[in-house]
């Protein structure tokens, strides 16, 4: 993998602005424009259309894993930081049937200063939602639209991959399916297990992401594990989904079906530890009316990473917020 080698990483993070010429981040920073050039192009396509997501909420996604909000204050009052835009996905759906935004997320995430690879406090996620459709469905359109995104980016900079050394494959269909459990038991083989949040370790999510060489789909996350926005398929499962990239690039989406029955949405509240008080006008938008719908949000630095090649997630965003490191 193509890195900027011999660059510490405390200096690409706090003194960007002075490799921004360099012919690598140049590759990389064009590349990441067609990646949102060709995701508007694919969505619209379809029937999608961008709204614009808020920064600072009063309430916020808690489905972050080892994550934790940034509380601040606005006028007085007590807010946090958006750490996803889910909830404004499914409020987005009023507007109309198939929308996404490019949203800005923040969540404190556990500093690592050995690790720049995967990681970031600030990150942006193409955040699709689509009424009327269930999760395969959503399967379907997303692995038709990372087919599309690598085509264009192979046919319009393919001097910034050659830049970069990156020969990337277009990926085949259908993409495999693991169940989590199953996940689990193959990463357990090598001596690998699960994260304070139950979650599968970085290191098991990479050995596994390692083992393939074509994307993959990992399903049916425990519910107690994710966001109560999810739908269940029995009593522990979710009816969700993550896409893994292959070659050791880990995590590239994650999304579900939605629960849209605010007295279920409630009992998966209990079941994740969150406080319904909180979520008050989650409930009235509920009972309002809202369609069945499912989604997915794509790391936009994290598909830039796997595209590109380069090793660290530092290196696919032009002003890196690593966890800890506020930098420019
Ligand atoms: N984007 C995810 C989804 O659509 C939610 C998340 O990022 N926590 O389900």
């Amino acid at each position: 993998m193509k890195t900027l080698e011999g660059i510490v990483p405390e200096l690409k993070i706090y003194k960007r602005h002075l490799f921004l010429n360099s012919l690598i981040y140049k590759s990389i920073f064009k590349i990441q424009s067609t990646i949102l050039k060709a995701s508007r192009d694919f969505l619209y396509d379809k029937g999608f259309i961008e709204l614009v997501a808020p920064v600072i909420a009063p309430v916020t996604d808690p489905g972050i894993r080892e994550a934790r909000e940034i509380e601040t204050r606005f006028y007085g009052e007590k807010a946090v930081l958006v750490t996803s835009a889910i909830l404004y996905k499914l409020a987005g759906l009023k507007i109309h049937d198939k929308i996404f935004y490019v949203a800005p997320n923040i969540r404190i995430e556990p500093i690592s200063i050995s690790d720049f690879s995967t990681r970031l406090s600030e990150f942006r996620q193409i955040d699709i939602e689509a009424a009327y459709t269930d999760r395969e469905g959503l399967i379907s359109l997303s692995e038709e639209f990372l087919i599309y995104i690598i085509d264009k980016v192979k046919k319009e900079r393919k001097e910034e991959l050659d830049m970069l050394s990156r020969d990337i494959k277009i990926p085949k269909r259908p993409f495999r399916r693991i169940r989590f459990d199953d996940a689990v038991e193959i990463a357990s083989e090598e001596g690998y297990g699960l994260d304070s949040s139950g979650e599968l370790s970085k290191e098991a999510e990479k050995y596994i992401s390692m083992i393939h060489n074509e994307p993959f789909w990992i399903i049916d996350y425990p519910a107690k594990i994710r966001g109560f926005y999810y739908k269940k398929i029995d009593s522990e499962h979710l009816l969700d989904m993550d896409l893994i990239y292959p070659e050791g690039f880990g995590e590239a989406a994650s999304g579900g079906e939605r629960e849209i029955d605010p007295l279920k949405v409630r009992d998966r509240m209990l079941e994740t530890g969150v406080d319904p008080r909180r979520y008050i006008w989650l409930f009235e938008l509920l009972y309002d009316g809202l369609p069945p719908c499912s989604g997915i949000g794509f790391g936009l630095e994290r598909l830039t990473r796997y595209i590109t090649g380069i090793r660290d997630i530092i290196d696919a965003t032009l002003f890196p917020k690593a966890p800890g490191y506020l930098g420019l």
